[in-house]
């Protein structure tokens, strides 16, 4: 452990920096989707020391070009403690952000997903704990505890190294009720940075709101570190004082709800849709939500009160695999929410998956038939990403590829596993999606007998030429599933 230099105890109050290592000019993804909010787990933690009277600043290097702000801050504000957000993106930023408060004598700790799902792998790289759970309880005590001079390893929620040995404190239970938490700390980042941006690129000023936290759902690809397969949601009254906040402070008027899952239970979701109908807060919105949760005449509401996108998971256009996957959802549910949705005139962005173990060039063509026949607005593609504490990492651990190269390459675009077929296929595929897509919004423009001729060469292309040339010898015909 390092000791804080700065921890003198006495009367003034734990001071602590958080970080977002996030530099949106190095993610390959930003710049195909231009996406950027502040981190809502980190904008609440502030938020949460601040009103247990500890001084919090924090850094986001979003729009930053290096780490020299940290560096500033380091200096300017001398914390007793940094803490990190990290994601697998932003790891090795991270630990040389840990560096940086280790040579100015701050204790640091890692919160967030990729330090939650490899803790061990994080101290040994530099940090001096890990808080793979919730943050707001053991940032807090950690803050205090390095002041008063006790030791962090007893902090519940914590994990330090001591010695050769990872020690874990005990567990904290999540907080339950989430209401109770104060509203993020928007003024700790540069919102008009962010807004500005948004106003650039789409005429609106948007923002992120989360309303829930976890997700009850068990897809086997899915990696919930943080929060696990549990949920906690907000009241809708929360809900909406925060909109609101947002609206008189920021004059933001569209909102992406970054829930796991938005709108899980139907009395909550009822409840939310009468009180922005009274609330005439007249904003925009966007969410994730899942086929089977989206009926009809839910949807038809959730249009009257803003909807203008969904994100919907679609997965596969083949019920074996949403099987497979334990998706939970069925193929009539998603025909009928996509059907709903273009009828609502609700723009549709689908998550699609190939590569999942026991999928076939059949299960693939299935795929293909359905987004062809629905043509969703937006969509992506990605290449099934076996990520650590996963069902599906298991699956395939014995036959992953170097971690270097899943490190470097991770987000979808590779194959990071041994798979039925060779990468080169599943690349193609992507390209047929990409075909597929630009098809369907040339219907309408050109004559409907010549987008179908270059439909049915690109499947002939595919079928005699393609296909057979990337199947290769590695074809597994018996890919057992996770
Ligand atoms: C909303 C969201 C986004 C939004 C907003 C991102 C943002 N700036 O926050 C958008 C769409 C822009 C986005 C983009 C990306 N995202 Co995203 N996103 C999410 C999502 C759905 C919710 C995040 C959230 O707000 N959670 C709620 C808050 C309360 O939880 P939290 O952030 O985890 O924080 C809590 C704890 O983790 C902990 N904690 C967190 N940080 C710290 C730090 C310290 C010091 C401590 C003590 C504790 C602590 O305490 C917090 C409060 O309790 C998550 C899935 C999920 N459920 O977490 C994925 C997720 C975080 N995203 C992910 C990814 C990969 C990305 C991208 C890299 C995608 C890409 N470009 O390829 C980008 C990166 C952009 C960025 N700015 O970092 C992955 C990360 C996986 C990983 N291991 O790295 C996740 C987990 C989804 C997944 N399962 O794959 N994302
Ligand atoms: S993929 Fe979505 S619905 Fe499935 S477990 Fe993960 S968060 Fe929940």
């Amino acid at each position: 452990m390092t000791e804080a230099k700065h921890a003198s105890g006495g009367d003034r109050p734990p001071r602590v920096l958080l970080v977002d290592p996030y530099l949106a000019r190095e993610d390959p993804m930003e710049r195909k989707f231009i996406e950027l909010y502040p981190s809502l787990g980190l904008l609440t933690l502030g938020a949460y020391l601040r009103e247990r009277g500890i001084e919090a600043a924090l850094v986001d290097l979003t729009f930053a070009r290096d780490t020299h702000a940290v560096v500033e801050r380091l200096r300017a504000f001398r914390p007793d403690v940094v803490g990190v957000h990290t994601k697998t993106l932003t790891r090795d930023r991270a630990i040389e952000i840990a560096q940086l408060a280790r040579a100015h004598g701050a204790y640091s700790v890692a919160g967030g997903p990729d330090s939650a799902s490899r803790t061990s792998d994080y101290l040994a790289a530099g940090f001096d704990a890990v808080v793979p759970s919730e943050g707001e309880g053991a940032l807090t005590d950690l803050a205090r505890a390095l002041l008063e001079h006790r030791d962090p390893g007893d902090v519940a929620g914590l994990v330090v190294q001591r010695g050769e040995r990872v020690h874990r404190a005990r567990p904290r239970p999540l907080l339950r009720d989430l209401d109770a938490l104060p509203l993020p700390a928007w003024d700790l980042v540069d919102m008009e940075a962010y807004l500005r941006t948004w106003e650039r690129s789409t005429g609106e000023r948007r923002a992120a709101v989360l309303t829930s936290r976890g997700c009850p759902f068990d897809c086997s690809w899915c990696s919930k570190p943080t929060f696990g397969r549990t949920f906690r949601q907000q009241s809708p009254e929360r809900v909406i004082e925060e909109l609101r906040a947002l609206k008189e402070r920021y004059r933001v008027d569209y909102v992406r709800f970054c829930d796991d899952v938005f709108g899980i239970s139907r009395p909550w979701i009822d409840r939310l849709l009468k009180l922005l109908a009274e609330e005439h807060l007249d904003l925009r919105w966007e969410c994730l939500a899942r086929v089977d949760l989206l009926k009809p005449d839910l949807l038809r509401r959730m249009r009257s009160a803003g909807l203008e996108r969904v994100y919907v998971g679609v997965e596969s256009g083949s019920q074996k695999m949403l099987d497979l996957m334990n998706r939970g959802t069925r193929l009539s549910q998603v025909e009928r929410t996509a059907e709903a949705l273009r009828r609502e005139g609700i723009r549709q962005f689908w998550f699609l998956m190939l590569g999942f173990p026991g999928e076939t060039l059949e299960d693939i063509e299935a795929t293909l038939r359905l987004f062809r026949r629905f043509s969703p607005e937006e969509y992506s593609v990605s290449i099934a990403v076996p990520v650590p504490g996963t069902r599906f990492h298991d699956a395939v651990k014995g036959r992953l590829h170097g971690r270097r190269r899943a490190v470097k390459r991770e987000g979808g675009r590779s194959l990071l596993f041994e798979a039925a077929y060779p990468e080169a296929l599943y690349r193609w595929q992507q390209a047929r999606f990409g075909l597929e897509a630009a098809l369907g919004k040339a219907r309408g423009r050109l004559a409907p007998s010549v987008v179908d001729r270059i439909g049915r060469a690109a499947d002939r292309f595919h079928e005699k030429v393609a296909a057979p040339l990337l199947v290769g010898k590695r074809a597994r015909t018996a890919d057992p599933p996770p």
